[in-house]
């Protein structure tokens, strides 16, 4: 556990930045335009590690949400944490437990610790995670739009700008005829689409027609705790199916796998407790030959830097839903912003993350901010 790595935690901040996204996002379980980012410092041996939390305003993608996410920081969290000795080893047990129980919170914290560790190592993140800078191909995930001539027009900027991959958001009534006409538009492009759920197993029928439209991957079909039903479809359907809500741990990845639920992994750190979660069920993946990627949670360019820096592990063969700050942003929390050169983003050289927070602009936008102790 990567507490055990990081300096002593002397005293920790927790922020709330309300940021708007560019474009209202639709998904089948909804539609965002507000983007609460809750960031967390830890401050220890004269640096300073971030992280970001994922945990969205409702609980439609998970349970949790940023409500419960701050409850958790700011009233167990940090804490725990600030003063004590990482390596205490009632520590590293109430942490696994909450590292299951509420794993965005816990992730947020701990991806600061590794940034934290990596900085006093003076190393990039990426090399601390076992990667190194190298560039990082990027996809895009694009939301459902009412007129098709909007989205089609999306899709074409996208892969305009470099973008390698696209990924659409189905639903029910909105999938296989809307797939086959960007297929017909955009004959060799890398399609994905994410259902983030919202199939049931009876839909198996319809959901086989997928394969016509030639897609890199169907993403989450049903419901997180389906295994079988996604193994099914599996056995009869040539497109991979790729696992998001349904991994939590390293232990979901090798059920799904032995299960043959999917034949790819979307793999958010955010989702899974951190990224020393993150980082095994990368490995039980490369050792099991099955391709991950990483996801995204319109995260703000810390949370990205993170991303950025576990996608640079071996196992991630494939382009994540990493898009640049200006997919997401107006403005972007660090300087630099993401940017996309050659369809790839590139983690910085520098020690931890790579990119600095412009704290100013951090500070004022805050609605809320509490130190610890
Ligand atoms: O299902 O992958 C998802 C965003 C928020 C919550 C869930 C998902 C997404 C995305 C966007 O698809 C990914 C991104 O570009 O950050
Ligand atoms: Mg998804």
């Amino acid at each position: 556990m990567i507490l055990q790595a990081a300096p002593r935690v002397e005293r920790a901040e927790l922020l709330l930045v309300p940021l708007r996204l560019r474009e209202p996002f639709r998904s089948s379980g909804g539609v965002v335009d507000e983007r609460p980012v809750v960031l967390v410092a830890l401050h220890g041996d004269g640096g300073t590690g971030w992280g970001e939390c994922v945990a969205l305003p409702t609980p439609d993608y998970t349970s949790e949400t940023t409500a419960t996410a701050w409850q958790a920081l700011s009233g167990q969290l940090l804490p725990s944490i600030v003063g004590r000795m990482p390596e205490d080893s009632w520590t590293a047990l109430h942490w696994a437990k909450l590292a299951r129980d509420q794993p965005m919170a816990t992730a947020a914290v701990e991806m600061a610790a590794w940034d934290l560790a990596a900085k006093r190592a003076g190393r990039p993140l990426c090399e601390a995670l076992g990667g190194f800078v190298r560039p990082v191909p990027a996809g895009v995930s694009l939301g459902l739009e009412d007129d098709e001539d909007v989205l089609l027009r999306r899709i074409e900027r996208c892969l305009s700008e470099g973008y390698r991959r696209v990924k659409l958001k189905i639903e029910p009534g909105r999938d296989v005829e809307a797939l086959a006409r960007v297929r017909a538009r955009f004959p060799d492009a890398v399609l994905g689409a994410d259902a983030n759920g919202a199939y049931r197993p009876a839909d198996r029928t319809r959901l086989r027609e997928l394969d016509d439209v030639v897609l890199a991957m169907l993403e989450q079909p049903f419901p997180r705790e389906d295994l079988r039903a996604h193994a099914e479809l599996q056995s009869e359907l040539r497109t991979p199916i790729c696992l998001d809500e349904s991994i939590r741990s390293v232990e979901d990845a090798l059920l799904a796998i032995e299960m043959g639920s999917c034949r790819m992994i979307n793999l958010k750190p955010g989702r899974v407790g951190g990224l020393d979660e993150a980082r095994r069920i990368h490995d039980v993946c490369r050792a099991a030959g099955v391709p991950v990627w990483c996801g995204g949670m319109h995260e703000s360019g810390v949370g990205r830097a993170h991303n950025v820096a576990l996608a640079t592990l071996p196992g991630f063969t494939l382009a994540g839903d990493l898009s640049a700050s200006r997919r997401y942003w107006e403005r972007d929390l660090v300087h630099p912003e993401w940017e996309l050169t050659a369809g790839a983003l590139m983690p910085s050289e520098a020690p931890g993350i790579g990119v600095e927070l412009d704290r100013k602009r951090v500070e004022a936008l805050a609605t809320r901010h509490e130190t610890f102790p």
